[in-house]
């Protein structure tokens, strides 16, 4: 295990990356903000119906997508990872995937995968790529598990009481085409098959970061984590169920733990700059470059490592304020850095 977590524990410092067809609602449905969550949260918030949600994400066409802008940004800020959602929970592939039609190449206009260029740009600069996979929580596959959100908190629809006690008998889903499959298919047709493409076509995979292992079984832990034998150096963290899959990282969120805190085990604070992982056009509430140092420093001075998020828009560009953040802590890490 050392030596596989040997460039993790000298990282310190890397990118996560919120993307997918969510942007293009940028945290707003039916010209109502979002009232909580992350814009990435906002079909189980709005409690959008899967068809229409998968008829908007037709319309996705990243034509400003620049992902050699994208590592070098993160290359000059001294970041050595770069961590992308390949699947969040609304369940789209940005990648090429027989196993669902729910992806990038079938549900848009864009048609073309998006990690595969990724990938490149990752190995042309030297900066290791791992993938963010929801394995339990998929609201667009049939089948998959949703974390019951009442809708309240989303928008003032008149009808939100009858669809939160609705969520609420179905096991957090709202459209009936959810529950047309069981979770165990949904795990053999859809995420075991996506996480072994995962492993398989995009060369070498630095990090499987699991997330949200809502209902998830054993069973389906075994099926899924037998997929990264097709990466033995891979390192993954702790939320692929809990407890008895404790991973090789833990992962505190959007916090930084005091040194009483620390434990002894590998540990990677993920932070977003604004409140919201995923691009929300409305949120304006950026933590200052000089914060976002302070907090690389504070980290690295307790031994863990930094994963701050970007979310990108529907057209592929980066919001300014990013770009400009990520550009001061590249001017600050020059001023640093020994002569
Ligand atoms: C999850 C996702 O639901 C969210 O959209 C985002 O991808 C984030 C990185 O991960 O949200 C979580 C997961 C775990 C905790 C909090 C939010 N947690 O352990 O406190």
């Amino acid at each position: 295990k050392a030596a596989r977590m040997k460039w993790w524990r000298e990282a310190r410092f890397g990118m996560f990356i919120h993307w997918g067809v969510y942007a293009q609602w940028g945290g707003v449905y039916h010209g109502h903000n979002q009232a909580r969550g992350g814009a990435e949260w906002i079909m189980n918030r709005s409690k959008i119906p899967v068809a229409e949600y998968k008829e908007r994400a037709k319309s996705f066409n990243p034509d400003k997508y620049d992902p050699d802008l994208w590592v070098k940004l993160a290359k000059d800020a001294g970041m050595k990872y770069i961590i992308i959602t390949a699947k969040h929970h609304d369940g789209f592939a940005l990648f090429n995937s027989k196993a669902s039609d729910w992806d990038i190449t079938d549900a848009t206009a864009y048609g073309k995968d998006l990690l595969k260029p990724l990938a490149e740009a990752c190995k042309k600069y030297g900066v290791k790529l791992g993938f963010y996979y929801s394995q339990a929580q998929d609201w667009g596959n049939a089948g998959g598990s949703v974390a019951r959100k009442e809708m309240r908190e989303g928008w003032p629809n008149p009808d939100s009481a009858k669809v939160d006690a609705y969520t609420k008998e179905h096991n957090g889903h709202w459209d009936p085409i959810q529950e047309t499959k069981s979770f165990a298919q949904y795990i053999d047709d859809v995420a075991v098959p996506q996480v072994k493409e995962l492993m398989t076509n995009y060369g070498e995979i630095a990090v499987l970061w699991w997330d949200t292992p809502t209902n998830m079984t054993d069973e389906a832990a075994l099926k899924l984590q037998e997929q990264l034998k097709l990466q033995p150096q891979i390192i993954t963290n702790d939320r692929l169920k809990r407890p008895n899959f404790p991973g090789d990282t833990k992962t505190p969120e959007q916090k930084i733990p005091t040194i009483a805190e620390l434990d002894g085990k590998d540990w990677e604070t993920c932070m977003t700059m604004n409140g919201s992982w995923g691009y929300k056009s409305w949120d304006n509430n950026w933590k200052s470059s000089e914060t976002l140092v302070r907090n690389l420093i504070d980290i690295a001075s307790k031994g863990g490592n930094y994963l701050l998020n970007i979310g990108p828009g529907d057209d592929g560009s980066l919001p300014q304020e990013s770009i400009h953040r990520l550009q001061q802590i590249a001017a600050w890490m020059n001023r640093n850095q020994e002569a």
